[in-house]
């Protein structure tokens, strides 16, 4: 499939890179770029060889936010009609593989709400993330609201939200927003070196692990740790946890089928 507002490629035969690609508008996130995002990361979630997602921008802008052109004459009725506000969104959060969120520049409204949907984020050091919707008489629309205050908490989620300040990559690092920061000309080869690392383990536990730790924001905590408990115990089934164990005990190196 041909893309016109992102750029797709593999690295190593299973890392699937996408890098956002609408350079004059600070990769803002119309409706067809998400369309085309959603498509390329299923493309990549379906395909076996491929164990973990990239999702990256350019050195000034992961995503400036929601195309605001696009948006700025809708109505209530094409607002709530419509897939792009936000339905199409949501097809990051059914991919079941890994998604790392290479962060540099500008993460700004969406931009920052799409970096929250993907697993976890590395940030290059120049990255600044922001919701500043209230600056243009509206709120954050894919999940700032909720997923903000849960990576950072409340005071700074509603320091974000209200005031549309943003913050930069060190302050994002010391609030639990990105998981590492890295100067920009290394973020790549950080973001493949996690992503390479997590292609090479079992698909399957790469998949449990994930989604136990998405089970975390959305049950309490006995229930979770019933929910981890159950993925735990399936795992025995899978001939990976048989190689894993097998390779620890003999002192070599595991080599997962993804059975
Ligand atoms: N939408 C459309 N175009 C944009 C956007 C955007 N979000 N951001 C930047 N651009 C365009 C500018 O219009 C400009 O285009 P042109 O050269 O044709 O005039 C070009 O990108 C470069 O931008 P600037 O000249 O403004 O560059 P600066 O370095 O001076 O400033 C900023 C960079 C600070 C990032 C500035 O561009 C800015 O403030 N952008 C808007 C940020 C913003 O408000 N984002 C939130 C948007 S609303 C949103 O995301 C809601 C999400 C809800 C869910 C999704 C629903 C679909």
């Amino acid at each position: 499939m041909s893309y016109e507002n992102i750029e797709v490629r593999t690295e190593a035969g299973k890392v699937g890179i996408v890098t956002l690609n609408r350079p004059k508008a600070l990769n803002a996130l119309n409706n067809a770029l998400m369309d085309e995002l959603g498509a390329a990361l299923k493309a990549f979630d379906a395909d076996d060889s491929i164990g973990c997602m990239i999702v990256t921008g350019s050195e000034r802008a992961f995503a400036a936010g929601a195309d605001i052109g696009a948006m700025a004459k809708y109505s209530f009725v094409d607002a709530y009609k419509g897939d792009y506000i936000t339905r199409n969104w949501e097809i990051i959060r059914s991919v079941r593989k890994p998604v790392i969120a290479a962060v540099s520049g500008f993460a700004l409204g969406g931009g920052c709400e799409l970096a929250m949907m993907c697993d976890f984020i590395i940030a290059a050091d120049n990255a600044k993330f922001g919701q500043p919707e209230i600056k243009l008489g509206v709120i954050p629309g894919a999940g700032g609201t909720q997923r903000l205050p849960r990576a950072v908490g409340k005071a700074k989620a509603m320091d974000m939200a209200l005031t549309g300040r943003m913050m930069d990559a060190a302050e994002a690092e010391r609030a639990g927003l990105v998981s590492r920061v890295v100067p920009f000309d290394k973020m790549m080869d950080e973001a493949l070196g996690a992503a390479l690392q997590i292609a090479d383990f079992s698909q399957i536990a790469v998949m449990a692990a994930k989604e136990s730790v998405n089970r975390a924001f959305e049950s309490g905590l006995s229930d979770g740790v019933m929910f981890e408990r159950r993925l735990f115990h399936a795992l025995f089934a899978t001939a990976d946890q048989k190689e894993g164990m097998d390779a620890f005990v003999n002192k070599r190196k595991a080599d997962f089928k993804h059975q």
